[in-house]
């Protein structure tokens, strides 16, 4: 009998690696693995593809503007910072694997599974929307998520979450830009997916990226610039003076993404508004931070102080980022701490 033999016709088709096949595959290299980890990642891609669904359509839908509420940090609540975080809260919290969820818009975590019967068990930390306030704009927006292994000795939430971003066992954001667009480390690098809408999964389209070490351009709020501590505003003077660009999307999201394709520095220093700097140490900084150094990248909160050692006392904490290429980051310090 004459076997007949298919071969791909386009050379490309040839090696799509999904999301789901990436983390089937990271498994496997650990043959002790439950597969609890594969599922909540799983979770995490399922509410991206939904949110992502509910950003494109937001318009049509007449989910734009607040809803009406404050959130913990007092911040008004656009109506899709509800839906992104009511889709991450039933999608996880229908995994056996997760214990507690902490998210920018509940105050306190929600407890999911409590009983310690010798499984690992996970928590994930997240902003389910960050910067929604472009989003009136059709302006960039994403999600930022941080996991945790869960402190098996300890039914205290906090012993679990507040644990510094060294021990963070994955981290991650999806970009909901022109593409939607998925940056995961699970410690051993940084991988890169795009949503296919055609197909309805994300495809690896880049294995352990690199930040370039140097760009001439820096990130931050520059309407901010006469409140910030000296050394920053020296930086501006010294950085503008060296022919630097300046760019900034106004979501954190955008503005590392960036700077992970491109290199330079995004940074929120403190502010006479925000005095320990704006953003959130457990599900902004510490994710961003894990994400940066895991492509080569430097992330720090201050001269000498690296995000991941910072101790959290809270789970809202807020801290001062500078991160991004190693030698601008370097360049910020250089000013702040002269
Ligand atoms: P959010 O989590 O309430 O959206 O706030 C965080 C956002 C970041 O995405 C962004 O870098 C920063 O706030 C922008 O703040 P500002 O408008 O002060 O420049
Ligand atoms: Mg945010």
């Amino acid at each position: 009998m004459n076997t007949v033999t298919v071969k791909p016709t386009q050379p490309a088709m040839r090696d799509i690696v999904t999301l789901q096949s990436h983390i089937l595959q990271q498994q496997a290299l650990h043959p002790d693995a439950s597969g609890t980890f594969t599922w909540i990642l799983s979770a995490l891609s399922i509410s991206a593809k939904m949110i992502a669904a509910q950003v494109r359509r937001a318009r049509l839908e007449d989910v734009l503007g607040n809803a009406g509420e404050q959130n913990v940090q007092g911040e008004q609540q656009q109506k899709l910072d509800v839906i992104a975080n009511e889709i991450l809260l039933r999608t996880l919290g229908a995994r056996e694997g997760v214990a507690i969820v902490a998210s920018e818009e509940n105050e306190e975590p929600v407890i999911l599974r409590e009983q310690n019967d010798g499984e690992t068990r996970y928590c994930v930390l997240f902003d389910p929307l960050d910067g929604s306030s472009n989003l009136d704009i059709c302006g960039s927006v994403g999600t930022i998520f941080s996991i945790l292994r869960k402190d098996r000795r300890s039914t205290k939430a906090e012993d679990s979450l507040l644990q510094p971003g060294t021990r963070q066992v994955a981290a991650g954001y999806v970009l909901y830009g022109s593409s939607t667009v998925m940056l995961l480390t699970l410690g051993h690098g940084v991988d890169m997916f795009v949503l296919d809408p055609s197909i309805g999964a994300f495809v690896r389209v880049a294995e352990g990226l690199k930040i370039p070490v140097k760009n001439k351009c820096y990130s931050l709020n520059e309407g901010n610039r006469l409140t910030l501590p000296e050394g920053y505003q020296k930086y501006l003077h010294w950085a503008q003076s060296n022919g630097y660009s300046s760019r900034y999307v106004g979501a954190m999201v955008g503005d590392v993404h960036r700077i992970m394709l491109q290199g330079g520095v995004f940074m929120y220093p403190p502010t006479q508004k925000a005095p320990k700097g704006k953003l959130r140490l457990m599900y902004e900084a510490n994710p961003m931070a894990f994400l940066v150094e895991q492509a080569g990248g430097k992330a720090l909160a201050g001269p000498d102080q690296r995000i991941l050692d910072v101790q959290p006392e809270g789970i809202h904490q807020r801290t001062c980022v500078v991160l991004g290429s190693s030698e601008e980051v370097d360049h910020v310090m250089a000013q702040v701490a002269g």
